[in-house]
């Protein structure tokens, strides 16, 4: 397996939804089928906060959410669990700057997927050089999901990396629905990623409808 091909990772990147078992009221399999259904490009498998699943709980719904990715040939990323994207040779991992260094985690995944949240300039380039294939940056607006969330920051950084001719995949988060989409697409953005836009929604299908279509319709402006 190669390195992925930018390009390629730009378009993954459109619409890419986050979800773990603490995130929905409906089952996740049945969350995240609706939301391909909808037309997002991307998933990541993030199992954190209170009372969320582990070890062969945990194990068991990455499974099931993997197949559902498999079988509709949406790429399935792991946030911050490096062993179990091994263990199920997921197609890549999401990590922040509390977990291993960039370049560590990249020796030990190869050519799969790697993404790292980045929160200024410096956290920026040091993962464009320790092998980063695109940047997750935010939270973009306010957000109640991460308990541990940094302060907002706005498109802000987005807008920097661009003008400082950074060409690595970019993807907004934090607080971000169909209606506050387009700054952050006209701000440089190849996409936006989301958890509750989609999984708290009333119809996880035209959530995500939605949004896939305001990232189409402002990225043809770019
Ligand atoms: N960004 C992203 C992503 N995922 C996370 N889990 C996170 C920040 C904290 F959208 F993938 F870039
Ligand atoms: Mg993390």
């Amino acid at each position: 397996m190669e390195r992925i091909e930018i390009d390629q990772m730009r378009n993954y990147l459109r619409v890419y939804f986050i979800l773990g078992s603490t995130n929905c009221i409906n089952s996740p399999a049945e969350v995240l089928t609706e939301a391909i259904k909808g037309g997002v490009t991307l998933f990541q498998f993030r199992e954190k906060g209170n009372s969320c699943l582990q070890g062969e709980s945990k194990l068991k719904l990455a499974k099931q959410l993997q197949a559902i990715c498999k079988t509709h040939q949406i790429p399935f990323i792991v946030n911050d669990d490096i062993e179990l994207a091994l263990a199920l040779n997921a197609d890549g991992v999401h990590i922040g700057q509390d977990d291993e260094p960039a370049a560590v985690v990249r020796k030990k995944i190869g050519n799969k997927i790697l993404g790292v949240s980045a929160h200024n300039l410096i956290e920026a380039k040091e993962a464009v050089e320790a092998g980063a294939d695109y940047l997750g940056l935010g939270p973009i607006y306010p957000t109640s999901t991460k308990e541990d969330a940094k302060a907002v920051q706005g498109i802000q950084l987005i807008a920097e990396l661009r003008a400082k001719k950074f060409t690595i995949p970019l993807v907004g988060i934090g607080g971000i629905h169909a209606g506050n989409t387009a700054p952050v697409i006209e701000a440089g953005a190849d996409g936006i990623s989301v958890i509750t836009a989609i999984s708290h929604a009333d119809s996880s299908v035209s959530a995500a409808k939605e949004l896939r279509q305001t990232v189409e319709l402002n990225s043809s402006k770019n």
